[in-house]
This record gives C-alpha cells, sequence and structure tokens, in this order.
C-alpha cells in the first residue's frame, strides 16, 4: 500500500514535528512516499533541485498513491493543490485538522470541509490518530503478515 502524505513546505514549517510524527504512524500501514515532508531540517527554501522537478516527481508520486493523507492546519496552495489533484483522480483522502481553542480557534478552508470526497478528522494530537488510521488505511502492515 502506497500513501502520499502531505504537509506545508512553503506555507510554514512550524508544524514540522508534527509531521514527522504522523509520518512515523503512517509508515505502520504503508510505504510513505514524501517522508522528508516530516524531517524538521527542510526548511520553506528546501531542496535545490527546481520547481517543476518537485512538481512533476509530486505528481507522479501522488498518481501512483493509494490514499491521500494530508495534514491541513496550517493553509498551503501545494496542500490544497495536491487535496484537488487527489480528489480528481478519485483517490480517498484523509485531511488531518487541529481546530485550535479560544483566540486561537482556526477555521478549515470550506473548500476542503465541504468537499463530498474528502474525510476530515479533526485532532489535538497524533497519539490519537490510530483508530482514525484503522479505519480509513485499514489494518497496520504487521497484523497483514502475521495473517498471512
Ligand atoms: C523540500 C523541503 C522544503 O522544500 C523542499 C522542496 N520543495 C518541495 N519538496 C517536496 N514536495 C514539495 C515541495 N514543495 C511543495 N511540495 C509539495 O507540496 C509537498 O508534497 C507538500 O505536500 C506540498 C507543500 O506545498 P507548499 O505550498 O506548502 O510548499
Amino acid at each position: 500500500m502506497k500513501i502520499y502524505f502531505a504537509g506545508s513546505i512553503r506555507g510554514g514549517r512550524q508544524d514540522a514535528a508534527l509531521y514527522y510524527e504522523i509520518v512515523q504512524q503512517l509508515q505502520n500501514y504503508g510505504e510513505v512516499f514524501t517522508e522528508h515532508i516530516g524531517n524538521a531540517e527542510l526548511t520553506e527554501l528546501g531542496e535545490d533541485v527546481g520547481d517543476r522537478y518537485i512538481h512533476d516527481r509530486d505528481l507522479a508520486w501522488l498518481k501512483a498513491a493509494d490514499y491521500l493523507v494530508a495534514e491541513v492546519t496550517g493553509p498551503s496552495l501545494g496542500v490544497g493543490y495536491e487535496i484537488g489533484k487527489a480528489t480528481e483522480w478519485g483517490k480517498p483522502v484523509l485531511c488531518l485538522y487541529r481546530p485550535g481553542n479560544g483566540d486561537e480557534r482556526r477555521l478549515l478552508s470550506a473548500m476542503i470541509s465541504g468537499c463530498s470526497s474528502v474525510t476530515v478528522q479533526e485532532y489535538q494530537n497524533p497519539g490519537e490518530l490510530t483508530r482514525t488510521f484503522e479505519q480509513f488505511l485499514g489494518v497496520p502492515k504487521l497484523m497483514r503478515a502475521a495473517k498471512d
């Protein structure tokens, strides 16, 4: 099973440590194409390989993926674009969102929360997501292997 994980890069790297934790969990279910998104050493400046290269490579990975899991708390044009592409291609899309509270309350774009082909899961920390991942991605790799 191949999973494309999307998280903000030029939209801001504030949540990079959280992306890392999510990627660690997703790796229990399948191959994560974009594990570098959780790398705290990557800044908004990123790899020096050229934007056309990044765009074409990432879309090829997304096309080859069985699922898109996106962290959408920090608004990112690239993540929104990948969600649009994945829904157009009929891929299952799970969006993870931390709504915040009190003065920190954030609202998710209606283009994501209002999209019928996207599953939005609110959460506060990645430790809460095990059940969500099991429902969306099925049983973890180790349990699949034990059954075979
Ligand atoms: C690597 C680390 C920092 O910058 C880079 C080079 N840029 C990218 N490398 C890999 N994927 C990228 C890069 N820029 C955007 N993306 C894709 O768009 C990723 O799959 C992310 O999910 C999404 C982030 O978009 P922005 O608009 O926040 O950059």
